[in-house]
């Protein structure tokens, strides 16, 4: 089961296949993954069905709303509803292929909880009929798409479920293709991207691949499911460890006292070195959690996954510290954060490493903070009743005597020396140095 299947090509299947009109698509989970492919597949001519436990979540789709911001995604999602090519519902119906993108979230000690795809295999077993094909793109532990096989058998006795290395004909297909999409250019990178599309056995990445190609512009590469299952995981990693090189070296530059973002540009006109950036911290629902999945499957071996995730946080920590001996140095100070989101130029604060600055902060000097943050319009509830206040770009300039950058947006890049003059300022993303 090593060596990679046949390619899209070798198995006859056409780029831009399109499917018949009956064939119904059920996406499972509408969220930042799950709504753009929904409506993706809806303007490719699939029949699809969004499903989501959320009635909030049912109804704005099917008012034509999007309730996350991402680039392009409301006008695909507005479109695909007029057209009726998209539905929601809280309710799985019955498919031809079935795609599985609920959130994995950690669960105690960085454990993965796998417990929203378990629910999803669930509501979908008594639905499944014989021909149709299942597809997990949640980022999961190896093992997952083989936990998913187990569950439908176990409720669907009547089926027989591929198992890997079984040669036994099965009447349903079963795959693992991990999502790689950069939030901000989801719906671009979903045509564009290559895929990598691992089925339980061959006939399985043969059937899931008939969806990809309907859609993908990319390469669809074949392999097994726990091979791609590994691969996700590992492309997420492969980013923290590099992230956490250049949060080290900042933290290195501090103790010897120089400045990290010339030694970085400096180090990079070497022809083989390519050095990330530092920042406060590492966000955002992937590269902050998958590699604990890597650890949580071989603990011993991945000594440097771990390190990488450690160091990654403890920079967080390593920032609010200096921040906190601004904050000493101006003691009468208003103090400006600029930037709440994981990174810049998006709405998504999930595992901030900037949000959770604030919020340690706000515990400690609540009355002293101003927030700006041009992606919300709400002071984040973690915040809420702190004392700290959301407040523009211009009122906190005028007020504060420190000016922390946490998230380079593109609404502060105009800054200059004029706006930050007589102010104390820490830039944590190098934003002012370019
Ligand atoms: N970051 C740095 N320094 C850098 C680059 C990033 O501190 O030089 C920080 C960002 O500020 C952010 C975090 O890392 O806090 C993650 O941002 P990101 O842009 O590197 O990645 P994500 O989480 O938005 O998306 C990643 C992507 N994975 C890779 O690039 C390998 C994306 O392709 C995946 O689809 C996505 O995770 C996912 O869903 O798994």
């Amino acid at each position: 089961m090593n060596a990679p299947f046949k390619t899209a090509a070798a198995l006859g299947i056409e780029a831009g296949l399109h499917p018949a009109p009956d064939h119904q698509v059920a996406v499972i989970g509408l969220g930042y993954i799950g709504l753009p492919t929904a409506a993706l597949l809806a303007s490719y001519g699939w029949n699809v069905c969004g499903v989501d436990v959320s009635k909030r979540v049912v109804e704005t789709v099917n008012a034509g709303g999007v309730h996350i911001e991402e680039r392009d995604l409301d006008k695909l999602v507005h479109d695909a509803i007029t057209a009726r090519t998209l539905v929601a519902s809280t309710e799985v119906p019955t498919a031809s292929f079935y795609m599985i993108a609920v959130p994995t979230p950690l669960g105690e000690g960085n454990a993965p909880d796998i417990s929203y795809v378990e629910a999803a295999a669930r509501a979908i077993a008594p639905k499944i009929l014989p021909g149709a094909c299942v597809i997990v793109e949640s980022t999961s532990p190896v093992g997952t798409t083989e936990r998913v096989a187990e569950i439908i058998s176990e409720l669907r006795p009547d089926l027989v479920v591929p198992r890997d290395g079984s040669t036994e004909e099965a009447d349903i297909a079963l795959a693992y293709c991990p999502e790689r999409v950069l939030p901000g250019r989801i719906v671009n990178e979903l045509v564009h991207n290559d895929r990598v599309i691992g089925g339980v056995t061959p006939a399985c990445a043969e059937r899931a691949a008939v969806l990809y190609t309907s859609f993908v512009k990319g390469d669809c590469l074949y392999t097994t499911a726990r091979v791609a299952e590994t691969v996700k995981l590992v492309e997420n990693s492969f980013r923290d460890v590099n992230i956490a090189f250049a949060n080290e070296l900042s933290m290195i530059a501090d103790v010897i006292g120089v400045d990290v973002w010339d030694v970085i540009r400096l180090a990079n006109r070497h022809p083989r070195v390519n050095i990330l950036q530092p920042g406060p911290g590492v966000g955002g629902h992937c590269i902050a959690v998958d590699p604990w999945f890597l650890v949580a499957g071989a603990p011993a071996a991945a000594r440097l996954v771990r390190t990488a995730r450690e160091v990654n946080d403890h920079k967080a920590v390593h920032t609010e510290a200096r921040i906190c001996a601004l904050l000493d140095a101006a003691p009468e100070g208003k103090i400006a954060l600029l930037g709440l989101a994981f990174k810049p130029d998006i709405d998504d604060f999930r595992e901030s490493p900037a949000l959770e600055i604030a919020e340690a902060l706000a515990h400690t000097h609540g009355n002293r903070i101003l927030v700006v943050e041009p992606f919300t319009e709400d002071m984040p509830a973690a915040l809420a009743g702190s004392g700290a206040e959301l407040v523009t770009l211009d009122a906190a300039l005028r007020t504060a005597e420190i000016v922390v950058v946490l998230v380079d947006h593109t609404a502060f890049k105009h800054l200059g020396p004029d706006d930050l003059a007589g102010k104390l300022v820490f830039d944590t993303r190098g934003m002012l140095r370019r």
